[in-house]
């Protein structure tokens, strides 16, 4: 594939940020960052298309506060057909840390997604995704 240069200008605060991914990612440029990064703008593009694809959705909660995992697991079968697989790891003592691996429509994989980071009691959620095909 060919490769074409071109000059980009940015503010000093900002190519420090990129050099700072580019050390953490351990990219061999500030190309490769660039990249990288116009890759993932893509792929969340790709939210709003009907295309197939993979992912994980990511939720932290405390398993004190209300029924999270048992609502987590009724929603997960109702749209079983979506799931792959699940990992729940008790991070400590009142947190639970759940991995669910996803493949499906990406408006499909966003409603659940939407869902389950809905729960009461969910810390923190996301979805990344990547195309499947
Ligand atoms: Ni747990």
């Amino acid at each position: 594939m060919a490769v074409q240069r071109f000059g980009v200008s940015l503010k000093k605060e900002l190519l420090e940020k990129l050099d700072q991914l580019v050390k953490v990612r351990q990219f061999p440029s500030r190309s490769q960052a660039i990249a990288y990064l116009i890759e993932k703008e893509g792929v969340q593009e790709d939210w709003s298309d009907d295309q197939e694809v993979a992912g994980a959705i990511v939720l932290v909660y405390d398993h004190h506060k209300r029924d999270v995992a048992d609502e987590s697991t009724r929603l997960q079968h109702e749209v079983h057909h979506l799931i792959l697989s699940v990992q729940h790891i008790h991070i400590s003592y009142e947190r639970c840390l759940e991995t669910i691996a996803v493949k499906g429509k990406a408006s499909k994989l966003r409603v659940l997604a939407n869902r389950l980071i809905g729960m009461k009691g969910v810390e923190y959620g996301e979805l990344v995704m990547s195309k499947s095909v």
